[in-house]
């Protein structure tokens, strides 16, 4: 009898650890790249095609065009990434970080528009790159917004 008490309890005993809460270490939440408002673009401005030498040690600039719906004067950014359009569907925030950036009527509409700037020897683009997407965040007034276009280049050899 003792012994079949001293075996439940063991049971119970083992039962209870086994029940005891597997607690996950509490992970932190991915970085992910948040949905971006698309605006309109445009890699060198003024010029077509977009050509881009990628042994230049250059800089290339891309403007973010003011519209109706974004008015680049209202846009403080924090951050831009210009990336290859593909690169820029599958992984988000990537490739070349702004050096620097400006606000100037590059299409001569009366609206400011903002130009960032990229070390060409910072691009990811290759020669098989048809298109770079640029993303940007930044305050908007009193929100926070993420921004993001595309426009084609032609990559010279
Ligand atoms: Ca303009």
């Amino acid at each position: 009898m003792k012994a079949l008490l001293f075996r439940v309890v063991v049971i119970v005993f083992l039962l209870g650890g086994l029940s005891f809460p597997t607690s996950a270490p509490a992970r932190a939440e991915e970085m992910t790249c948040p949905t971006h408002i698309p605006v309109n673009i445009d890699i060198k401005p003024g010029s077509y095609p977009n050509s881009i030498n990628l042994s230049s040690r250059g800089v290339v600039a891309v403007a973010v065009l003011t519209t109706q719906e974004f008015d680049a004067s209202q846009f403080i950014p924090e951050m831009a990434h210009l990336t290859d359009a593909n690169t820029a569907m599958t992984v988000g925030c990537a490739g070349a970080m702004a050096v620097r950036w400006v606000l100037k009527d590059v299409n001569g509409d009366g609206s400011l528009d903002i130009v960032f700037f990229f070390k060409i020897q910072d691009l990811d683009l290759t020669s098989s790159s048809t298109a770079a997407s640029l993303m940007a965040h930044g305050s908007y007034g009193l929100d926070i917004l993420h921004i993001m276009g595309t426009d084609s280049v032609r990559i010279l050899p």
